[in-house]
């Protein structure tokens, strides 16, 4: 499955997934001449018996067969981590980061059978500045959905819809991006609809090869808002016209109206203050790996909303569009991060770290504005913040999100207690906190010490989420001593915690660490500090079996 709603009604979409070949190869090695192993696509490479733990480069191969002559374009949602494409033998795409959508298109292409080949890397080599031996696992494969696509002589790329109550009505600006794909001008004329509105642009001359933005702004007489009780959703619907007045492409987006905005300590959507109660979410479940199944993924989202939840981070890294598409859909809130977790000031001087960034934010803006549920826009959880050097990288990237859209508020996660040099370019102070787990520190006095730096130190006056505290524990392990790693302690740590946070006025999201048990790497040696190679700290474990914990958050978060 691509999306949860049809994109397209004019241009013809062709879903990729199924059983591609599949061949391990050295580091050094070309493409193979012949392929040995199956595997299915969306998949992680680990779920097959030969390849549980391997971290090297393998490629898959699929043969399409095009129904008729056309322009194409590939559209890979997420390959982990570094893709290379070929199309018929000819290279077409390389994309560095598991996490965000990549696409190539291939002129003129004959009907009949074709051949597409994925070159797809793993290790953890010089080149990959954010992909690292970490505290989640680095899967590999092509884990999420690959699409091939039929297009004319140019294209809607894509569009963005950003809504905004004015004195109580809305209204909207909407950018519309298109491409021409051919060597000669052509005029180019998009019409949109949504609400029982039309839009018509005026027509644009657009060069060889060139890109366009129509531009508009659209007022609303009569919409319902979108919020986390009524996620009422509208089709925008956008065709695109040639200069002799023909259809020629597609593309429908799915938006909501809603605003949201930091007011003093309050966070408001839609001129209304919420509170945000929720996860910690790896992409990561026993299995299947990093490449959940539609229903695995609301089955999350069920059981967070067992427990209360209304919000969930995907740490640390953009998440699948499904998984956004069903929090649009089931009213979750969304803080949505770039890719990069716990990178000290050396990794941050990588070579590669700047521009891998910047990559991987506008591929998650590009490609993740229009959806409501998204409502914070987070960067460098637990950086090097806290340097002079990475302070300006801070400010860069933060600079960039605000460039691409001013309309979400934006954070870090912080750790750097009492030294983080950032605070004065947060909308929101976001806290990870461990007090009770890595130390026996007064989880209330801490805080207080610590929102009492925050206020003097350039968050003066700005809303706090707790976005990381909590607890380990091993399912199934039960001791009325209440020792560390027991499922009592972590529910007793994490019971101390909620009434304490959820009490504070300023506090207007709490977010614990985590949802689920994830796999973490041997490497660096995580395996250490990490009982049976996971973070244990979920509420469920790596198959979503409760600890005594669930219960717990539920009674704080429902209570
Ligand atoms: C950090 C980090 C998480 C996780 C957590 C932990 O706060 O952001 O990714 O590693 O610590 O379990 O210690």
């Amino acid at each position: 499955m691509i999306r949860l709603f049809d994109t397209h009604k004019v241009r013809k979409q062709v879903e990729l997934s199924g059983i591609w070949d599949f061949q391990a190869v050295g580091a050094e090695d070309g493409l193979p001449a012949e392929y040995s192993v199956k595997l299915p696509v969306p998949g992680c490479w680990e779920q097959h018996p030969d390849y549980l733990k391997y971290r090297g480069v393998g490629v898959y191969r699929k043969t399409v067969v095009l129904d008729k002559s056309s322009n194409i374009r590939l559209e890979f949602k997420g390959v982990s981590h570094t893709a290379d494409v070929y199309f018929d033998g000819k290279h077409i795409a390389h994309h560095y980061n598991a996490y965000t959508p990549f696409s190539a298109a291939v002129m003129s292409v004959p009907a009949g059978e074709h051949e597409i080949v994925v070159r797809v890397d793993n290790r953890f080599t010089g080149q990959s500045a954010l992909h690292i031996g970490n505290d989640y696992y680095t899967y590999g494969g092509i884990t999420r959905t690959v699409a091939l696509e039929y297009l004319e002589n140019a294209l809607i790329e894509r569009i963005e819809f950003i809504p905004s109550l004015e004195d109580g009505k809305w209204t909207a600006n909407l950018k519309i991006h298109v491409k021409n794909l051919s060597d000669t001008a052509q005029r180019l004329k998009p019409v949109s609809k949504i609400a029982g509105e039309t839009v018509e642009f005026d027509s644009a001359e657009v060069g060889p090869e060139a890109s366009a933005v129509f531009n508009t702004k659209l007022s609303f007489k009569e919409v319902k808002a979108w919020s986390n009780e009524a996620p009422k959703l509208y089709m925008l619907e956008t065709s695109l016209f040639d200069g002799a007045g023909n259809e020629i492409d597609d593309l429908i987006e799915r938006v909501g109206f809603r605003e949201i905005r930091v007011e003093g300590y309050e966070l408001r959507l839609n001129g209304r203050p919420i509170n945000l109660k929720g996860f910690n979410r790896h992409e990561d479940y026993g299995i299947v790996g990093c490449s959940i199944p539609l229903q695995l993924m609301m089955k999350d989202l069920d059981l967070m909303k067992e427990m209360g939840s209304n919000t969930v981070r995907t740490c640390h890294y953009p998440n699948d569009e499904l998984f956004l598409d069903l929090c649009d859909e089931l009213g979750f809130y969304v803080w949505e991060e770039n890719h990069a977790r716990g990178l000290t000031l050396e990794h941050m001087q990588n070579p590669n770290f700047d521009r891998q960034c910047e990559d991987c934010i506008r591929e998650m803006i590009e490609n993740h504005i229009n959806h409501p549920s998204i409502i914070i826009w987070g960067i460098l959880n637990e950086c090097a913040g806290d340097t002079e050097e990475g302070r300006v990288k801070y400010k860069k990237q933060f600079d960039q999100i605000r460039r691409m859209d001013g309309s979400r508020p934006v954070t870090t996660a912080m750790c750097h207690y009492f030294k983080e040099l950032t605070l004065e370019y947060v909308d929101i102070v976001s806290l990870n906190v461990y007090s009770g787990w890595y130390n026996d520190r007064n989880i209330a006095d801490f805080y207080k010490e610590l929102n009492n730096w925050s206020e003097t130190n350039g968050a003066k006056g700005k809303p706090v989420i707790m976005s990381e505290f909590g607890a380990a524990a091993i399912y199934g392990y039960r001791d009325p001593a209440r020792p560390k790693w027991s499922e009592e302690r972590q529910s007793d740590i994490i019971a101390e915690s909620l009434d304490f946070y959820m009490s504070r006025p300023e506090i207007v999201g709490n977010l614990l660490w985590q949802f689920c048990d994830c796999r973490v790497t041997e490497e660096n040696n995580w395996f250490m500090t990490r009982a049976r190679t996971h973070n244990n700290k979920g509420v469920v474990d790596d198959y979503r079996r409760p600890k005594l914990a669930f219960e717990t958050v539920k009674s704080k978060f429902k209570g």
